[in-house]
């Protein structure tokens, strides 16, 4: 039989109020121990909440019943709201672990076991996975938006075309009819799975959740001197990398992460990018031209000519105070660290560009591991092949893609690492 699992689900004592939530086939006869009876299902009722060996009182709590089914793990789940005092929670967690078949639960195994019974898929989970680390508003409205099926309800669509494209194709091959016939069908399955797969297309061009969730990667970049830790100390209003006149003052990648109304950006300031620097430097080079491969956004502030080309490249003309530097040229946005001039410019203009990267309000952003699969799908399908067969075998290629990208097969090694990322209690 399954464990029936308990844990503190809200934050850690004292508090005002605290969440304890038990789940599993012994839930309610634990409850029934320590409260004396079950309340009515979905209607919270004030008990006394005692000891189970001598019948003391422990506290009087709000105690809440969910049948199975139709709860949030699938399970039969009694949450218990008592105060938050420390002794309070110790004396309730000691009573429901001293009863039989009672164990604690492991840090997301509610989750785990809501994900098992099919309450949710796995985008659902990884949705609220991210819903609970979500720090600004932006991503808290991605991660609910996953966590309420804002993916799930687009796979099952997807799928269900894929199973009745099989359905089809399977149909074709058993039938024997002329081959006229034959040829027929497979033109038409195929032109209806390229037309699945440069759906999928579409949606692995849209702006993905990463940038979201890790902040945009803008990385100053250019040759040593140039002022691209001034820049950055400018941008982040904080004394972040060292500045000096010397050059190759920078050896590391420097990380800051920033939000630029609300926008989450992670600023990098890079060593400069020169030849013969001694061993030290040239490993931070190395790192550097690491980063311009990185770069959501590149802060160019080399030459204009000298750019990286491909991806996003902001040309900066810095220092543009010295009157040696003179204009920034055309295409160039001059600033400066020392008067902040330019800087508003500059920061609108790295605004706009991670506007392109970062979803839309309201637009599910896939994450990594949901765009491989969908990709994966998608080549499936876009390979095809020249007969019904190669065609089925294609379909069902795709269709494991959508199973391990619900969650439904093939995804045992990424659970852990998953549910692992839940606080204890969840
Ligand atoms: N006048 C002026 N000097 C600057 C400005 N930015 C950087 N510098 C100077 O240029 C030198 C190199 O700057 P730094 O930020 O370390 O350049 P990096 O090597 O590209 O990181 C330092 O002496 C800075 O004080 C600026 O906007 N105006
Ligand atoms: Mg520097």
């Amino acid at each position: 039989m399954t464990d029936t699992i308990f844990a503190l689900s809200s934050g850690r004592p004292p508090a005002a109020v605290a969440v304890i939530r038990s789940s599993g086939p012994r839930a309610f006869a634990a409850c029934e121990e320590i409260a004396g009876r079950l309340p009515t299902p979905r209607r919270p009722t004030l008990i006394a909440l005692r000891t189970p060996s001598d019948g003391a009182v422990i506290d009087r709590a709000l105690v809440l019943r969910f049948d199975g089914p139709d709860s949030a793990t699938g399970e039969n789940v009694v949450e218990y709201q008592c105060h938050g005092g420390k002794a309070v929670v110790d004396a309730v967690l000691a009573a429901l672990g001293g009863i039989a078949g009672m164990r604690v639960a492991e840090p997301g195994e509610f989750t785990r076991r809501a994900f098992a019974n099919g309450r949710i898929d796995l985008t659902e989970a990884e949705g609220l996975a991210d819903l609970l680390e979500a720090e600004t508003e932006s991503q808290r409205r991605a991660a609910l938006l996953m966590a309420e099926g804002g993916l799930r309800r687009q796979i099952e669509q997807w799928r269900q075309r894929l199973v009745e494209l099989s359905a089809r194709a399977e149909a074709a091959i058993d039938y024997v009819g002329d081959e006229d016939e034959t040829k027929a069908d497979e033109a038409v399955l195929a032109s209806e799975a390229r037309a699945l797969a440069s759906e999928f297309a579409k949606w692995l061009e849209r702006p993905r959740a990463e940038p979201l969730k890790d902040g945009v990667r803008v990385v100053a970049a250019g040759p040593p001197n140039a002022g691209k830790s001034s820049l950055v100390n400018a941008l982040a209003q904080s004394e972040r990398a060292i500045v000096t006149d010397i050059a190759g003052t920078t050896r590391d990648v420097i990380e800051v992460p920033l939000a630029f109304d609300g926008v989450p950006v992670l600023l990098v300031d890079t060593a400069g990018l020169r030849h013969g620097a001694d061993a030290v430097e040239s490993i931070g080079v190395g790192r550097a031209e690491a980063q311009l491969r990185k770069a959501d956004v590149l802060l160019w502030l080399g030459r204009p000519g000298d750019a990286p080309t491909g991806g996003r490249v902001i040309r900066v003309h810095a220092q543009a105070d010295r009157p040696e530097r003179g204009d920034a040229p055309a295409g160039s946005i001059g600033v400066s660290a020392m008067t902040g001039e330019g800087l508003g410019e500059l920061t609108r203009r790295i605004l706009a560009e991670a506007e392109q990267i970062l979803p839309a309000e309201g637009a599910v952003a896939l994450n990594r591991r949901q765009a491989a699969e969908i990709d994966g799908a998608r080549q499936a399908l876009d390979q095809g092949g020249p007969d019904l067969v190669t065609q089925a075998e294609a379909l069902r290629l795709a269709r494991t893609a959508f199973d391990r990208l619900s969650g439904r097969a093939g995804v045992e090694d990424m659970l852990d690492a998953l549910f692992g990322r839940f606080c204890l209690g969840k």
